[in-house]
């Protein structure tokens, strides 16, 4: 092993902060500051430092595991693969192909989202695939396609964000959950902007806010609504940009006006000097911007709520403009590629449509079958887990650990352990990998090379920085070797680089083109904004490889790779290795999206037309509160990963239940007593944390813990009707003391 340092990039969050990962003397594994990537320059938050103990920690799985009884036992690759085949192929045969599953992950890379959704739909030919995305930001996507005609979360970098007159951060606690990230709120306040936070908790995030709204968890769609009411009321629309760039503001401006203010804040408890407040700092600047993330978007109307939020920028003039404009914070490392490639259940690669026609025919084209032969939409995710044991009888997992977040979860174990045949790949033995009859052990993030997209739209190359261990696979040879048993030998290839040439030509043209992006240009260019054709007479392998820049564990060369060398291209025999020079010019990638037009067919935005409705589960008197959930900045997730890392779960060891001071005095309770939240589904029990920073009508859990203090066994299955999000921000609860 080389001891050189690798540039790549974080393991966990969508913020994909740079970082250096080198191997130590010691035969460990650092990392060090990679100050030339703009998004961190260099700062990384506790997860992102400690990312290495994992590599080499002893709870890491590297032996696949096999089902016994009781027991999951040690067993041969040949053997686990061969077992996982004959349980998909035996659902296959008795009840059809749409009785195997597939669940995959937004921490994937694009390529292993990219092979999954081929892997469901050629080789198993099930419509049966969905991913935690669906958890994640499918409310904004939906709601930013109907808008814009295109999603990507952040239609401009971050780099931006200091530069605008006001942000409003809707349901984000980026303090928390992206911590690189609030170096540019501050120079937004330094340079003379505001910040307003919406946020039923006060939130470390909110504590650097000019303005904190805290409205009832799950009334983001009334407080939206207000303020367009009165931006119209206070004569500030931008009545040219709405005749010039919009449709349907008649409509949505009706829909605006009957939600008065003091409806308003009876609805959000947000006094209406607020709404005025927050309507005057958004309005008086020159540009400005929304970003929502989980809080307005994990609703049963999330794609409704943030409609109403774009509708806001809209009617302000403020989308599709230098410095102004609405994007989601997407959360997962890959959350914005995970969602172009086809792992989504209506999905094929390059964000196109699994129901157009034309769609189907080019990239069953590029996978060499017949279109018809691919399935239609499957169900969502939460669906799907529904689904399991009994339409669907076999299901594999890659990169996901539902049993402690998906909503409803004792329901979702339980649906688990009714399936007939089950295959987790993992790193770790997940409460989910746990319940499985196979378990894989597959490479992590520095042991693989693979293409993230940021929550900036940005691609962006993680290489390869150390030796796996023996005894695991990567995801892509997973998936090879399942392939070949199940009859496909062509088509799954386990070189991430060939991976990612197939998922260009896949993409092309599609509204998420990566076709004119290459490893070469990744590494040269510190990541590439899509969309980012090919030019026209660009053939798709040049310059496509990773022998410019420096294979596995010696990317050094990236730095120095000299754009005029004859690059050595192995396997691409239509391009010979002296074409470089006569390359046409390539496409610069997209950093800032709509502003000459948005992606609709006529270019316009779209107003959406709605109006405010209650959660799913309003509080009565059986159970009087509303818990909302969500994270805390030492734990990722279900917590698979961070809490196999001492330091990360020292400084968050468990579950807490956060409650005000008056509900605590009602309870009898004191700081760390424990207290049972009792929904509808079931009971969770944690300490208290009391604090005046969370509204009297609320509480709130987070959700990185199994066992008793399980925030998702509370929360509701309730589905947005477009995005089919499940409601994990809002729940009717009632709190009880636990006597000991
Ligand atoms: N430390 C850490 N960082 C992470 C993650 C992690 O697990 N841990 N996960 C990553 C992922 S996948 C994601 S999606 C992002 C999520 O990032 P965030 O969206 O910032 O995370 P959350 O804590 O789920 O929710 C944000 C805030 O929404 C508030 N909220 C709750 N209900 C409502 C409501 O009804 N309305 C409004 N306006 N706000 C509400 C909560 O109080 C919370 O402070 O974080 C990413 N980064
Ligand atoms: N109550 C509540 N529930 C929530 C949320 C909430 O706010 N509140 N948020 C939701 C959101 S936004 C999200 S994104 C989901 C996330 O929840 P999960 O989908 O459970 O996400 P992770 O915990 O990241 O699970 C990833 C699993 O894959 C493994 N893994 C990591 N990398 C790889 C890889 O490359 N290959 C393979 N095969 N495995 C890998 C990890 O070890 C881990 O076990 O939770 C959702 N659940
Ligand atoms: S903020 Fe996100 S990407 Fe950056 S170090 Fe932390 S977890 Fe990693
Ligand atoms: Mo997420």
């Amino acid at each position: 092993m080389e001891t050189a340092s690798t540039p790549t990039h974080c393991p966990y969050c969508a913020l994909q902060c740079g970082m250096n990962v080198s191997p130590t003397p010691g035969g460990g594994v650092e990392v060090t500051e990679r100050p030339d990537f703009p998004v961190n320059r260099g700062a990384l938050c506790g997860k992102g430092r400690t990312a290495p103990v994992l590599l080499s920690s002893a709870v890491r799985l590297t032996s696949p595991l096999v089902r016994s009884g009781d027991e999951l036992v040690p067993a041969s690759w040949e053997e686990a693969l061969d077992r996982i085949a004959a349980g998909l192929a035996s659902a296959r045969t008795a009840y059809g192909p749409d009785a195997c599953g597939v669940f995959g992950g937004g921490g994937l890379t694009n390529e292993k989202a990219y092979a999954l959704g081929k892997f469901a739909r050629v080789v198993l030919g099930t419509s049966q695939i969905d991913y935690n995305g669906r958890f994640c930001m499918s409310s904004a996507a939906a709601a930013g396609t109907k808008a814009f005609g295109l999603d990507r979360g952040l239609p401009f970098p971050l780099e931006d964000i200091p530069r605008t007159g006001c942000v409003i951060l809707v349901g984000s606690n980026l303090a928390e959950t992206m911590p690189p990230s609030l170096r540019f709120f501050g120079e937004l306040r330094d340079n003379g902007g505001t910040l307003i936070v919406v946020d039923p908790r006060r939130t470390k995030t909110a504590e650097q806010a000019d303005l904190h709204l805290a409205p009832r968890p799950g009334t983001d769609l009334a407080l939206a609504l207000g303020l367009l009411h009165l931006v119209v009321a206070e004569g500030r629309t931008d009545e040219e940009y709405i005749g010039r760039r919009t449709a349907g503001w008649e409509e949505a401006r009706a829909a605006a006006m009957a939600h008065w203010p003091e409806y308003v804040e009876r609805i959000t408890g947000v006094p209406v000097p607020q709404l005025r407040e927050a309507v005057r700092l958004f309005c008086e600047p020159e540009a400005a911007m929304v970003l929502t993330a989980r809080g307005p978007e994990q609703q049963s109307k999330g794609t409704d709520t943030v409609g109403a939020w774009i509708n806001l920028c809209l009617a302000t003039g403020r989308a599709g403009r230098p410095l102004s404009g609405y994007g989601c914070l997407t959360g997962q490392g890959n959350g914005q590629g995970g969602r172009e490639h086809g792992q989504k259940a209506d999905q094929l690669p390059g964000y196109r449509k699994l129901t157009d026609p034309a769609a189907r025919r080019h990239v069953a084209g590029v996978w060499g079958v017949d279109p018809d032969s691919l399935p239609g939409p499957g169900r969502s995710a939460y669906e799907l887990l529904d689904a399991l044991g009994t339409d669907i009888r076999a299901l594999l997992l890659m990169g996901s650990n539902p049993v402690v977040s998906a909503p409803r979860a004792a329901h979702v174990e339980e649906r688990l352990r009714s399936l007939d045949f089950l295959a987790v790949a993992d790193v770790v033995l997940s409460e989910t990998a746990a319940l499985a009859d196979v378990v894989l052990p597959v490479t992590q993030w520095a042991e693989e090379t693979g293409t993230t997209t940021s929550l900036e739209g940005r691609v962006l190359l993680r290489r390869q920085a150390v030796t796996p261990p023996d005894g695991v696979r990567s995801d892509l040879e997973v998936l090879h070797g399942l392939a070949a048993r199940l009859g496909v030998e062509k088509g799954f290839p386990t070189d991430p680089e060939e991976v990612f040439g197939e998922l260009r030509r896949a993409s092309a043209g599609g509204p998420a083109d990566y076709s004119g992006i290459t490893y070469r240009r990744l590494a040269e260019e510190n990541g590439v904004f899509w969309p980012c054709p090919e030019p026209a007479d660009g053939t798709m392998a040049a310059a496509d490889s990773m022998a410019a820049v420096g294979s596995a564990g010696s990317a050094d060369s990236a730095g120095s790779a000299d754009p005029a060398d004859p690059v050595a291209r192995p396997g691409a025999p239509d391009c010979p290795a002296t074409a470089h020079p006569a390359e046409p010019i390539a496409h610069p990638g997209t950093p800032r999206l709509f502003l000459d037009r948005f992606a609709t067919e006529d270019g316009r935005a779209r107003f959406v037309a709605v109006t405010h409705r209650a959660a799913a589960e309003e509080p009565d008197d059986e159970y009087p509160l509303l818990l909302t959930t969500g994270r805390v900045v030492s734990q990722y997730q279900s917590g698979a990963q961070t809490r196999r890392v001492p330091e990360l779960n020292a400084a968050a060891p468990g579950p807490f239940v956060e409650l005000h001071p008056r509900l605590a005095a009602r309870l009898g309770a004191a700081e760390g007593d424990p207290v049972a939240v009792v929904s509808r589904r079931g009971r969770a029990v944690a300490p208290a944390r009391i604090t005046t920073g969370i509204r009297p009508d609320t509480v709130f859990m987070p959700f990185h813990w199994p066992g008793e203090g399980r925030a998702n066994t509370l929360t509701n299955p309730a589905l947005d009707p477009t995005s089919r999000m499940p409601e994990f921000k809002a729940c009717a609860v009632r709190v009880e003391a636990v006597r000991p």
